[in-house]
């Protein structure tokens, strides 16, 4: 599977560092939602979901968390433990979010509104949906 992390251009000078998020330039899509979690449990694992038509960009804006990706025939592991790194998921990989530090920001950039329906909740189903494609 290939993994794109992209490297985030920071803009620093004396007074700190800030990184600008483009559409259509270091986000490879139009933005049409933005979310973020934090204060995740200690233990906690989230995702278990792939999406049918989403695209995304992750980015730990503070602390860290690892990701599990699945393309329903390899699964990598991926950690996010800087401001500066884009973590792009397609559609059709299974996610799963695990390890957060306590202070993890993880930030999501997102091309589509809040859609149950594009979710793939069952790991089998995903498989499925996988192989008919
Ligand atoms: C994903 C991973 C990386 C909303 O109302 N609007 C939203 O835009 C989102 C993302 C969630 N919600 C509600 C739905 C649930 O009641 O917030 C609650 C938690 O969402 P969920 O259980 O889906 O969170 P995760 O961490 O399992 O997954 C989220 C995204 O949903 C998902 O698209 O790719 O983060």
């Amino acid at each position: 599977m290939d993994i794109k992390l992209v490297q985030l251009k920071s803009c620093g000078d004396e007074r700190g560092s800030l990184i600008a998020l483009e559409e259509q330039a270091n986000v490879p899509f139009k933005i049409k939602r933005v979310y973020y979690m934090f204060n995740t449990g200690e233990n906690v694992r989230r995702g278990y979901h792939a999406h049918k038509t989403l695209k995304q960009v992750a980015i730990a804006v503070r602390g860290s968390c690892k990701f599990l990706l699945d393309d329903g025939s390899e699964k990598i592991e991926v950690t996010l433990n800087h401001p500066a790194q884009g973590l792009i998921i397609e559609s059709f990989v299974w996610r799963e979010m695990f390890d957060f530090s306590e202070d993890c920001v993880l930030m999501v950039l997102a091309d589509q509104i809040y859609d149950e329906s594009d979710y793939v909740r069952d790991y089998n189903d995903f498989l499925k949906m996988v192989e008919e494609k």
